[in-house]
């Protein structure tokens, strides 16, 4: 197989409710829209799922779609794939720029699929057809806003909560939903908030049975939270530090986590993703699904991967309508008690809505490669 042109779509999506972490507050979703088209025709679905600013890692949507059109897609031009595989070892000359790659790869995925006439999750080995899902839930200014907003959640039937916390915005919240929710799977989300000075605070959260504490410290803190993590019963959980396999195993040699978040986007895709939780399976971590604000092209990636056995804990990726007023595919993904069904259809399995896309698209790049 041989990709012979690109199309890079530059969407702004609303938010329906602003989401706020220790990093700041987001009201819109940047993302681009990647199609592939194969020497034979087919169509295969990629999204670019960086930020429009660099506060989560390095990437914005500018820089990637640079490395996207300067560096990744000449890589593949003329170059006859025979297996998705090859794109995470071809992509290795480049350093970094992990959510650049996986808006290509996660393409090819998709034309592979097809070509085999298979959903996207069972050509990925995916044995589960009803992927257990959880929600996100940003910073409120008040603990009574955020029990409205969980209770909210926990009514739709979602599996897990999570919650953001930051210092001052922490355990007078996490008591509020515990005491409510006793039984609750929740955990929280801490972004890279605390230091080790905090450590009081953070033994304080380890009181609430909660099911992840996850990347309290800094994005390089491995040494940190290996400190920290022995000190706790709560599992840690890692997000920003982790961009690879090889992170990972350094993660589990140091013992800086139990668990790992594994976004397809901030690993550089689906091989890499599914390198990860393979690994995690076989060393006594928990991998689970993590989500970057998806929108459905993304969303039906990330569904696919955590059809796969290894995702046993729910992930961060909740209905189409708990991110958007409308999504940019035909049939939304919606959640019933706590679970999102895989679609059935060859490869992703979900149609671009093209006036939902025209809505939102700012503009868009056609690239021809040959
Ligand atoms: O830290 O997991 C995170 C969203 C954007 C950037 C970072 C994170 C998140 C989420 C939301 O927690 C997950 C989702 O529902 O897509
Ligand atoms: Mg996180």
């Amino acid at each position: 197989m041989i990709i012979r042109s690109a199309t890079l779509y530059y969407l702004v999506m609303p938010l329906k409710e602003t989401f706020k972490t220790s990093y700041g507050v987001m009201k819109d979703k940047h993302l681009c829209i990647i199609k592939l088209v194969s020497n034979d025709g087919i169509e295969g679905y990629g999204e670019l799922d960086a930020f429009a600013a660099p506060w989560y890692t390095e990437e914005t949507t500018a820089t990637a779609t640079l490395i996207i059109k300067d560096h990744l897609l000449p890589l593949l031009q003329n170059f006859e794939l025979q297996e998705p595989n090859q794109v995470n070892q071809i992509f290795q000359s480049i350093r970094g720029n992990e959510m650049a790659k996986a808006a290509i790869e996660t393409a090819v995925w998709d034309v592979f699929a097809k070509m085999s006439n298979q959903p996207l999750a069972t050509y990925l080995g995916g044995k589960i057809s009803d992927v257990s899902v959880g929600v996100s839930v940003g910073i409120k200014e008040h603990p009574d806003e955020l029990l409205q907003t969980v209770s909210s959640y926990v009514n739709e039937g979602y599996s897990r909560v999570k919650l953001k916390v930051k210092p001052g915005f922490d355990v007078d919240f996490i008591k509020q939903i515990r005491d409510k929710f006793p039984e609750l799977l929740l955990m929280v989300d801490a972004n890279s908030a605390y230091r080790r000075e905090d450590i009081a605070i953070l033994k304080q959260m380890d009181k609430y049975n909660l099911a992840m504490l996850e990347q309290p410290f800094g994005v390089n803190d491995l040494v940190d939270h290996a400190w920290l993590q022995k000190q706790l019963k709560t599992p840690i959980c890692l997000d920003e530090n982790i961009r690879s396999l090889a992170d990972v195993i350094q993660a589990s040699k140091l013992k800086s986590a139990r668990a790992i978040n594994v976004k397809v986007a901030r690993v550089g895709g689906l091989t890499e993703a599914i390198k990860i939780a393979t690994f995690c399976n076989e060393n006594d971590m928990v991998a689970w699904c993590g989500g970057m604000f998806e929108a459905g092209i993304g969303r039906a990636h990330n569904i696919a991967l955590a059809s796969r056995v290894e995702f046993s804990f729910p992930g961060d990726i909740s209905a189409s309508n708990r991110y958007f007023e409308k999504d940019i595919i035909t049939e939304e993904f919606v959640s019933s008690n706590g679970k999102i069904t895989t679609p059935k259809r060859a490869g992703i399995g979900v149609d671009i809505d093209e006036k939902s896309l025209e809505s939102y698209c700012k503009r868009w790049e056609y690239i021809i490669l040959n």
